[in-house]
């Protein structure tokens, strides 16, 4: 039996920041959670999707000066300069006071080319900001990307313009460690170089992944933070309950997007041994409906904990046993006992449906 290893984590669910609020009103939600948090004895904490502002790839903008201002800056100098601005520094602050480390999604505008020739790219962005290294130690761009680049024609259709707003990430899915949240964990220093797995697998600090909102559909996803070790995977997304352009009553919709949502997450937890923690932005969000659905996942693919509401700030806490990842991972998920590589090539060669041809008459 392996030493549990627990942690107490919490989603951050938030309401819809609507165009019209400032960014320091929701800057004191988020403040406000964290101090709630703190009372629930919370050590990591995450915020949902672009949780800085409006979920702003639902509106058409052709105003450069319009669009920056969702953004928050980047660059190779300093990679998490978002976390110096007022936007989020607050943030930092509070994390450091209350011993409790913090996943952030935001819009980041990365410059290149400092001295030379400048050259942004736009990216929606997650972080992970560490306590006990007093600085954020990952970063993930979301891969993807959902919608179309110009608006549907349909003056009544939902817009979803991901695709128009940012460029598709390019960090793939780099699993980290977090220092400082397990009691006891091992270190490199602590054993002779190339120890043998059976010494060391589940005995480090807590290895943690990160995914965003559509991320969270793809098996591919994560597949690749099951096969680094991951034991908790991160998510933060925004995802619209229903919209005049798809079939089906608001009712009917929503209810299977809340299916998709469970089925997606549920499944990624399942499949790769691994604890699942999911945060919305949900309800009215500029007229448009988002669902709530916030939830941590066991890695057995069992929801332990859940939102309770839907429509507004809401903290989802549950302590979790890292530990108990070893459990799937020894016996029906046991990588390295019975996948078979030789099998998966299609899987990583192809892009779209490409249907296998079709049959003669003479079948
Ligand atoms: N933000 C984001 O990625 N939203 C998409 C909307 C798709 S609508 C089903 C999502 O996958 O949730």
């Amino acid at each position: 039996m392996d030493a549990p290893r627990t942690i107490t984590v919490a989603a951050a669910q938030m309401a819809g920041n609507q165009l019209t609020d400032s960014r320091t009103q929701i800057l004191d939600r988020m403040l406000n959670l964290m101090d709630q948090a703190a009372e629930a004895g919370v050590r990591l904490l995450a915020f949902p999707e672009l949780a800085l502002t409006t979920f702003f790839p639902t509106q058409y903008m052709t105003d450069p000066e319009q669009i920056a201002q969702y953004f928050e800056p980047a660059s190779p100098s300093d990679p998490y300069a978002v976390l110096s601005t007022p936007h989020a520094k607050p943030l930092v602050e509070k994390a450091n006071q209350l011993g409790m480390d913090f996943y952030l999604g935001f819009a980041e505008r990365w410059t290149t080319g400092e001295d030379g020739e400048i050259r942004t790219t736009d990216y929606n962005t997650t972080i992970y900001y560490s306590v006990a290294a007093g600085e954020a130690i990952a970063k993930y761009r979301k891969v993807h990307l959902p919608g179309t680049k110009e608006p549907l024609e349909d003056p009544k259709a939902f817009q979803q313009l991901e695709k128009r707003y940012f460029t598709p990430g390019d960090l793939g899915f780099q699993a980290f460690r977090a220092p400082g949240l397990v009691e006891g964990a091992l270190k490199a220093e602590d054993v002779q170089p190339d120890p043998d797995p059976k010494d060391t697998v589940g005995k480090g600090d807590p290895i943690l992944g990160m995914l965003i909102c559509n991320d969270r559909r793809w098996p591919e996803a994560w597949r690749p933070y099951g096969l680094q070790g991951a034991e908790l995977v991160i998510e933060g997304y925004n995802t619209t309950a229903w919209a005049p352009q798809y079939p089906g009553t608001p009712e009917e919709q929503q209810s299977l997007a809340e299916f998709h949502h469970r089925l997606s997450c549920q499944a990624g937890s399942y499949q790769n041994g691994l604890w699942g923690l999911h945060v919305a932005k949900c309800g009215d969000e500029n007229g448009q409906g988002l669902i709530g659905g916030s939830m941590i996942v066991d890695p057995l693919g069992r929801v332990v904990a859940e939102a309770q509401t839907a429509d507004r700030d809401e903290l989802v806490v549950a302590t979790i046993d890292l530990a108990l990842c070893r459990r799937p991972r020894d016996r029906v998920f046991n990588f390295e006992k019975h996948r078979r590589l030789e099998h998966y090539g299609l899987a990583g060669r192809q892009v779209g449906l490409e249907e296998i041809p079709l049959l003669g008459r003479a079948v």
